[in-house]
């Protein structure tokens, strides 16, 4: 792969110069920013890397990868170019990591390390004994349970080999239909469950419910909100926590109020990125609202320090979106620039100047600092983030101008199509 970013950056490197002393001399602590998002990694989720379909269809790209080799090819390409795409998200049995210590040693030779694991007991697999048609965790059979948790223990193992540190549980588990199920009987099998899950797994380990209001099931979800996410994530144990995706709630719900008060109760794991308009639309991030993504990286930034947490390690961060139309590497390095650039606009926010305006009930003061700082131009303050560690200053003009997807597709063929949604 030709991959010449310093030649690149050449072209771009005096006028980012000077975007760059403009920003330090209009805006406070600047290199301290430009330090904290140095540091902020976005795991890239195996199953993003093809063109994702709808149930009406899916339109494959062309050059997608066809194993989880490629895979870290194609993350390893996207670090390169913004170095914050340092991390892998896997899903399994989407992608299984045949021998774990090879496939830990080609991601670290991109530079890559493992986030958290995802098991899959939404979808039947070839050759599985018991269908999931109606729940695995929640399942009414105790044989059926039992095969959904021995899949979530192995998930844990393959994890271990390749150096990850958390299980995510996503459930399709809900009714379609009321009456269909006994919802006490439903939550307290998925309980149980959960609990041989949390049992089985290694102490460093963090365990992340995740929730979703609707889809697949239409009636009911069981772990359809944060509140029940949080109720399994409290009776689990301090291992366990609440995962939001920003795609899983019911229209206009406030996703800023949730993040706060589950930082409050130390019960925020992790987070996915995506964007929507009507539902789990699964649209790149910052593409629809990025007023909200601004606030919810205020509320991150304002809940982290309270605690005196990491940014960049304390909670697991990754994109969770995939759609029909776009490249899904140029999707992918638009979505985290929104990432980036949220996050610095919630770096700049004046903290003690809002909580003097809310002491003060001073509503107006209040939102001018807060639209104040959505509305600074951080960009070359991620551009010289990126510049300082070896990235291209403007990486999707990069991946386009050296003809990355061209070369993708002389290796791998245009026919090739990527494993996942
Ligand atoms: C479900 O909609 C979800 O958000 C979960 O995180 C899954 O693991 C992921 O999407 C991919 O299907
Ligand atoms: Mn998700």
């Amino acid at each position: 792969m030709e991959l010449n970013i310093a030649e690149y950056n050449s072209r771009f490197e005096a006028a980012q110069q000077k975007a760059f002393d403009h920003c330090s001399h209009q805006l406070q602590e600047v290199e301290a920013i430009v330090d904290k998002l140095i540091r902020f990694q976005v795991a890239i989720p195996s199953w993003a890397l093809g063109t994702g379909g709808t149930r009406f269809g899916r339109f494959s790209g062309a050059g997608e990868p066809a194993n989880l080799e490629q895979k870290i090819g194609d993350i390893g390409l996207l670090h390169a170019l913004n170095r914050a795409s340092g991390a892998i998200s896997l899903h399994i049995p989407w992608d299984i990591p045949e021998d774990g210590n090879a496939i830990k040693q080609l991601a670290a030779s991109h530079g890559l390390v493992f986030d958290a694991v995802n098991s899959n007991t939404f979808q039947d697999q070839p050759g599985q004994l018991h269908s999931y048609k109606f729940g695995s965790l929640q399942h009414v059979s105790k044989t059926i349970r039992k095969q959904a948790i021995r899949h979530n223990i192995e998930v844990i193992r393959q994890g271990e080999a390749i150096g990850s540190k958390s299980l995510t549980i996503w459930l399709s588990d809900g009714s379609c239909f009321p009456g269909q199920l006994n919802f006490r009987h439903a939550w307290q099998n998925t309980f149980e469950s959960l609990q041989e899950i949390y049992a089985a797994l290694p102490p460093d380990w963090k365990l992340f419910v995740e929730y979703k209001a609707f889809e697949p099931n239409f009636y009911s979800m069981t772990v359809g909100d944060w509140g029940q996410s949080l109720l399994y994530a409290s009776k689990l144990g301090p291992q366990a926590y609440t995962l939001v995706d920003l795609g899983h709630h019911l229209p206009n719900a406030n996703i800023e109020q949730i993040v706060s008060l589950l930082l409050m109760e130390n019960k925020l794991g992790g987070f996915h990125f995506n964007d929507s308009k009507y539902g789990d639309d699964d649209l790149t991030v910052g593409s629809i609202n990025p007023y909200q993504l601004f606030l919810i990286f205020s509320e991150l930034v304002e809940g982290m320090d309270e605690r005196g947490m990491d940014h960049a390690s304390d909670l697991a961060w990754m994109i969770d979106a995939s759609h029909n139309i776009k490249d899904p590497l140029e999707d992918l390095l638009q979505s985290v620039e929104a990432i980036m650039i949220a996050y610095a606009q919630a770096l700049l926010v004046d903290r003690p100047a809002l909580l003097q305006a809310q002491q003060n009930n001073d509503v107006v003061q209040a939102q001018e600092i807060l639209q104040t700082a959505f509305r600074t131009d951080v960009r070359p303050i991620v551009a010289e983030a990126r510049r300082r560690t070896g990235g291209a200053i403007h990486p999707l003009d990069a991946f386009r101008k050296l003809k990355l997807r061209e070369q993708l597709i002389a290796a791998r063929g245009k026919n090739s199509v990527a494993t996942g949604l």
